[in-house]
């Protein structure tokens, strides 16, 4: 796949590994890198089960590049924001799960970024902020939508109104890390954690995908329907029948 300067891809099995890669810039997002993320997640080979999203230097991303601002106008923005949209949502209901690994600063669009991944592993450098407000300027990459489900409305508009920071075990208490690693970690333990992941069976992992985030916010009348269907489609399916086979007949491993 042709990638811009700004992206680095890289396989590992069954894992596919996309990396910022803008490091002099602090990997901050210009139209061409949120285009690359676009394309490698709508353009995913289909023996690669999980993605691992991770970025070069000493930070994950310094968010929106500014200079994409400079004398844009209203109607620039609102195509750029369709733009991050229709990448982020290849991410968030793409067909594979994808871990992002966290350090350094995770700002403004870059935490929009990490915010679209499944799960997020941080490492002990990882840092978070919304400076938009202080820049006088707005999320555009979905964040109001996903950071705020993830923290809280009330907790991102403190982030927003006074440019607070949070650190990377404040951002592990409020969710927007589900792990927290050592300095230098977060790479090595997404990866373990994609590994374990690219061999659960696929309809399984794909109602998890699909169906969990949508139920969390459908009316439970039709969630139920989604979920009666999802369950009865995933059980029935041979890799899940061996999976309890294996687990009656003694050999498969409990959940302890
Ligand atoms: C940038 C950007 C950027 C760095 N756009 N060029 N995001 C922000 O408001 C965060 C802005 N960045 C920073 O606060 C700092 O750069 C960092 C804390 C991330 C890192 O600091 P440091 O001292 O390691 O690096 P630096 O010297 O500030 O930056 C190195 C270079 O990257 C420098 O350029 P140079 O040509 O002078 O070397 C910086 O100008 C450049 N750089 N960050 C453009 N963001 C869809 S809407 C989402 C809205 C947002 O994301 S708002 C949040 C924007």
């Amino acid at each position: 796949m042709e990638l811009t300067a700004s992206l680095e891809l890289q396989r590992d099995g069954e894992i596919a590994i996309l990396r910022l890669a803008r490091v002099a810039k602090r990997n901050a997002l210009d139209d061409e890198a949120v285009r690359g993320i676009e394309r490698v997640f709508s353009d995913l080979p289909r023996d690669v089960r999980a993605v691992v999203l991770s970025a070069r230097g000493d930070h994950f991303s310094a968010g929106l590049d500014l200079g994409s601002l400079q004398a844009a106008t209203a109607v620039d923005s609102l195509r750029r924001s369709q733009l991050w949209y229709r990448a982020f949502e290849r991410i968030q209901f793409g067909a594979v799960p994808v871990i992002s690994a966290l350090h350094g600063a995770v700002i403004g669009g870059g935490l929009e970024l990490a915010a679209a991944t499944h799960i997020r592993v941080a490492d002990a450098t990882a840092y978070y902020a919304l400076p938009e407000g202080q820049r006088g300027i707005f999320v555009g990459g979905g964040g109001s939508i996903r950071i705020s489900r993830i923290i809280g409305a009330h907790r991102m508009m403190d982030l927003m109104l006074t440019g607070r920071i949070y650190n990377a075990e404040e951002g592990q208490q409020i969710g927007l890390s589900q792990y927290l690693v050592e300095a230098g970690q977060a790479e090595s333990r997404a990866l373990e954690l994609a590994r374990h992941i690219a061999t659960l069976p696929p309809l399984s992992v794909f109602g998890i995908l699909q169906v969990v985030p949508r139920n969390a916010e459908a009316d439970p009348a039709t969630g139920h329907v989604l979920e009666n269907l999802m369950a009865a489609l995933a059980a029935a399916e041979p890799a899940a029948q061996a999976r309890i086979a294996a687990f009656l007949a003694g050999s498969a491993a409990k959940v302890k």
